[in-house]
């Protein structure tokens, strides 16, 4: 039995407008590109007052080699130069691939201005996310080797943290490191150095997590750290994952940097793809 309606003249002219009207969008919307969509801050970021985008790279244009109008990232700066991996665009994709031979130091993209402006944002607190893609390299083993993204003192890099007796602190905020499969590392670092020696750290214990959504299994995932004054919230996915209240000094005045890196001690290595990178303060 046929709809009540179905015949009806004017519901027919309503339909044959609406088809009209969504054809035409669609005419436009072929002419026409659709504008990409302003990000917006996660959930968490915006409870805790972090709802400014701060800063946002896309990787949409190349925004870290010597031949970039706008130099975001620096390639191994304050790690041990030159690099052992690489870093570059992938092919037709708005895409960076960090990988590493699997031998120390690996490879690392700063976000730190070696210039003055406009690249010296000093973030202190705020939420920081990264949409990445961890893969196991040749081998397949990741044992040895780490896929990350992590924020350093900026002081530190710039080399400015030496105190009146020559000793050093730091800090460093490790938002993921990929050690082994379904492992994901989530760490603060309270860093001290006593003249020259070798640097010794405090970290939170519960640091490794194992999680079910294997982060190295070649699929895109999103990481965020929400830093706060004497606490640090880990994300996986907009799902926290760790969370850690601490009494570090250097963690809750010293301005941090992010930087994206694959790093390997021994053999293996990974490999780390970055889509995109925002800070929301
Ligand atoms: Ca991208």
């Amino acid at each position: 039995m046929p709809l009540r309606h179905a015949g009806h003249p004017r519901s027919s002219r309503i339909l044959a407008a609406v088809a009209a009207l969504t054809c035409a969008a669609a005419l436009v919307g072929l002419i026409v590109p659709a504008r990409p969509q302003a990000p917006t801050a996660p959930a968490q970021a915006s409870a805790a007052g972090f709802s400014t985008l701060a800063f946002s790279d896309e990787f949409t244009a190349d925004t870290y080699t010597g031949a970039a109008t706008t130099r975001l990232w620096w390639g191994n700066f304050w790690f041990f130069p030159p690099p052992v991996g690489s870093a570059a665009m992938l092919s037709s994709t708005d895409i960076v691939r960090i990988t590493t031979p699997g031998t120390t130091p690996g490879t690392h993209l700063v976000n730190h201005p070696i210039n003055s402006d406009p690249y010296g944002p000093n973030y202190v607190f705020g939420y920081f996310e990264a949409r990445m893609r961890f893969s196991a390299g040749p081998g397949g083993d990741v044992k040895n080797s780490w896929g990350a993204f992590w924020l350093l003192s900026k002081p530190a890099i710039e080399n400015q943290v030496t105190d009146a007796s020559g000793n050093k602190a730091w800090c460093e905020i490790d938002v993921a490191e990929m050690f082994g499969h379904g492992l994901l590392n989530t760490t603060i670092h309270s860093w001290v150095q006593i003249g020259s020696g070798t640097p010794t750290d405090t970290i939170n214990p519960a640091h490794l997590n194992t999680v079910t959504a294997d982060p190295i299994d070649g699929n895109w995932h999103t990481f965020g750290v929400l830093w706060q004054e004497g606490v640090v919230t880990w994300f996986l996915d907009d799902v926290q994952v760790a969370t850690y209240s601490h009494s570090f000094s250097v963690c809750n005045t010293q301005a941090m940097t992010p930087i994206l890196s694959s790093q390997s001690l021994a053999g293996d290595s990974q490999i780390a793809d970055v889509d995109w990178v925002r800070v929301w303060q």
